[in-house]
């Protein structure tokens, strides 16, 4: 079909064109200069030389991409994975005033002519954006800056944006999006290691979503500067963003399907990963590792996995075990096996710099590492420049040592990426030990599948593309297998590549609570197989908080306890008798939930949906539910409310409407919209069956290698006699 050019106006007086100009650098996009009807949308010329194009993705979702030097790049993105759908057949009408493009049974787009002014609707008109016209989208040629803002009513509230250490919803502030390693982070502290520019919108139980896919340093201001506005924006890049209509019933629910078609889904774990992890900084020597494992076995306490963290390696050199003190790593690791226990190693990027260490000079020699050298664990360190494809190949390959010395899982860390202070600054200046922003310069130049850019723009993918390094890796050298990767950094889409846990947190019941406004956030950010470490990374738990903080991750996708050096025991047996014993029962409930579980990432895996759901997810239409951020929904049917109070054996639980619930223990009834104390002593989890539900389990194992022989049972939430009762089969 040629192309339909509909010349509009062309006003275009250079005096009027640019807009509002709010600085001598800044402008707005200005009057349209013409409209050019391309696939699924139009490309518009604007009298600031920018140009716009405007398309759908599918129905529901449409994509503005703004370029300011008037040419756009190749259309390349580490997020998204979906192509737009093919079927689509976008009507678009054009006068001398405004533009409308609609989907048939979709969203709908206007934009005005003079100025440039964009509007998006839902498939029953209402709007859902509409840009700020006292605020237009502005850019700074000089500067690269960008920005878009929108109009919001106070009352709006956002939930995702990757993970941040705030809030449950993010109104009222301002967020950056930069991957940091940020150890012994403090609640309030933003940015941390997950970049996530995808938020969802929440206003009168309507649903909406924003993707703004741009990796650099991002931001979002949604709401603190003036309560009417939100606004994101970037200091280079196109302003190229997706707005999630999210379909007739605006529900959460479809924005993640449409999300998560976009960027992807998370691949089915290896079902010995959603058992139970531990980790410790570090097991060593193999003795030690030896030793854990019969703790575990000796009190009969479930587990699947054990985490080497960095003391295994010989020097800290990726790829490596110390000889000395892991003499014999594949007997190790089979001896673990036979007890049940997986082997999960920890794999940095950097690599040492050290001519007689052979993957360094592997890497001079291909050219695979990034300019300048950096600092970590084993010194004088190299990064792989992980946007280049031929070193994501070259280090996915190096995993085959590891799996065939009987490895099962691997651990990226320190992928953000972080790099240590060099020792003379540190001299200089002691205080930068600590500073957030350890990172490579930001001038260093990458690959970038293509297009080369600095490490200003990098930056944010470093991590994620690490993590695809692995698996991709790993699945070439074993397609058979499902790959368990973890990792600390990521950026929209991560969820295709790696579980993610949350970095070093702290001991404390305050960092206890800060795990369901972190996860669920997370989590509503596409990313479902995810976790904080249990009993808090740095400090020493009491028992109380251990076994509580145990009660309340395990029924979070990922269940792993990990300590700092140094601490107190971070064990479940480490506390006495009498908490081993609670211990033992808290996760052999999660042991006894795994089939449920594996069906929630099933689910998953067909519709986006997360597996672990902040209530408004369920509830988007109840006040009480939305800011709930003391309870999570683990899939459709169970209702957590995990003790993070110390000393409290009653917990307050809200009661999400529309359902009834019934206590898993002892079989009390609470009606949908109601709130009631709950009796939760030390060795209870507080957790609810929703009427009508079915939870498939299991009879109590040890790993998940015993899931052959266990027996398969489920638990109904049924009405009998008029009374609603959980049955037990
Ligand atoms: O500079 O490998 O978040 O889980 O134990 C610290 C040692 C490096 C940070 C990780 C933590 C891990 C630790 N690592």
């Amino acid at each position: 079909m040629p192309l339909l050019l509909l010349r509009v106006i062309a006003v275009g007086c250079a005096l009027i064109c640019f807009g509002v100009l709010a600085s001598a650098q800044e402008r707005t996009l200005g009057n349209v200069g013409s409209v050019e009807k391309k696939r699924n949308g139009v490309s518009v010329t604007l009298a600031s030389r920018a140009v716009a194009d405007i398309s759908f993705f599918n129905r529901d979702t449409v994509r503005v991409r703004v370029a300011p030097s008037g040419k756009f790049e190749p259309d390349q993105s580490y997020a998204v994975v979906g192509t737009p759908d093919p079927s689509l057949k976008v009507e678009i009408k054009s006068d001398k005033k405004f533009s409308t493009l609609s989907a048939p049974g979709g969203a709908r787009v206007t934009f005005s002519h003079e100025p440039f002014r964009l509007v998006i609707l839902d498939s029953a008109g209402r709007v859902v954006l509409e840009e700020d016209g006292t605020r237009l989208s502005r850019f700074s040629r000089e500067t690269g800056e960008i920005e878009a803002s929108f109009r919001r009513e106070p009352t709006e509230v956002y939930f995702g944006l990757g993970e941040k250490a705030l809030p449950l919803s993010r109104h009222n502030h301002v967020v950056t999006m930069w991957n940091t390693d940020v150890y012994r982070y403090k609640v309030g502290q933003d940015p941390l290691y997950q970049a996530i520019p995808f938020f969802i919108g929440l206003k009168d139980g309507r649903a909406f979503g924003v993707f703004f896919d741009n990796t650099w340093r991002t931001f979002f201001d949604l709401g603190k500067t003036y309560e009417k506005r939100f606004t994101f924006g970037a200091p280079g890049g196109e302003l190229n963003y997706y707005v999630f209509t999210g379909g007739d019933d605006r529900s959460p629910a479809n924005i993640l399907r449409d999300y998560s078609t976009l960027t992807g889904r998370a691949p089915m774990p290896p079902v010995w990963a959603l058992g139970f992890h531990q980790s410790r900084f570090s097991y060593t020597p193999d003795a030690k590792v030896r030793e854990v494992a019969e703790q575990f076995r000796k009190n009969r306490l479930p587990l699947d996995a054990i985490h080497f963290d960095i003391d295994y390696m010989d020097g800290f050199r990726v790829f490596t075990w110390d000889k000395k003190t892991f003499p014999e790593p594949a007997k190790l690791i089979t001896d673990l096996r036979m007890q049940g226990i997986k082997a999960v190693v920890i794999v940095d990027p950097a690599v040492k710099v050290d001519e007689k260490y052979p993957l360094y000079s592997e890497g001079v020699a291909g050219g695979h590492f990034l300019e300048p050298r950096g600092r970590v664990w084993p010194g004088e360190a190299a990064f792989p420049d992980f946007t280049n494809p031929k070193t994501r190949a070259w280090f996915g390959a190096q995993y085959k040592g590891f799996l065939s010395d009987g490895v099962a899982g691997f651990w990226n860390d320190m992928n953000e990426p972080s790099s240590f202070i060099p020792d003379d600054t540190l001299k200089k200046e002691p205080a930068t030990a600590d500073h957030p922003e350890r990172t490579l310069p930001l001038s260093t130049k990458h690959v970038g599948d293509g297009i080369a850019g600095d490490h200003a723009r990098y930056h944010n993918v470093y991590g994620m593309q690490m993590a695809r390094s692995s698996r991709e890796g790993l699945l070439a050298l074993n397609p058979n297998e499902r790959p368990f990767v973890l990792t600390r950094a990521g950026y929209a889409g991560i969820q295709r590549y790696a579980a993610v846990w949350s970095g070093d947190n702290t001991a404390s019941w305050d960092h206890l609570r800060l795990t369901i406004p972190l996860l669920t956030n997370l989590s509503v950010s596409g990313v479902p197989f995810i976790g904080a470490d249990v009993g808090g990374f740095t400090g020493s738990p009491s028992a109380e908080l251990f076994a509580r903080w145990l009660q309340a991750g395990s029924l979070t996708p990922f269940f792993r306890a990990h300590s700092d050096r140094g601490f107190g025991p971070h064990e479940p047996y480490g506390f006495g008798d009498k908490f081993t014993e609670i211990n033992r029962a808290t996760i052999e409930f999660r042991y006894l939930l795994l089939p449920y579980l594996i069906a929630c990432f099933e689910e998953h895996q067909a519709t986006g949906a997360p597996v672990m759901r902040p209530l408004w997810y369920a509830c988007p239409t109840d006040p009480q539910a939305i800011l709930n951020d003391s309870q999570f929904l683990l899939g459709r049917d169970l209702l957590v409310a995990p003790v993070m109070e110390e000393g409290a054996t009653k917990v307050g639980v809200y009661f999400p409407k529309g359902d009834t619930w019934i206590d898993w223990h002892s079989g009390s009834v609470y009606e949908g919209g109601t709130s009631a104390q709950v009796d939760a002593p030390l060795e209870r989890l507080p957790v609810f069956v929703r009427l009508g539900a079915t939870i498939p389990t299991l009879s109590p194992i040890q790993s998940t290698d015993e899931i052959p022989t266990a027996k398969k049972g489920s638990v109904k939430a049924v009405m009998k006699n008029g009374k609603a009762v959980l049955v037990a089969e």
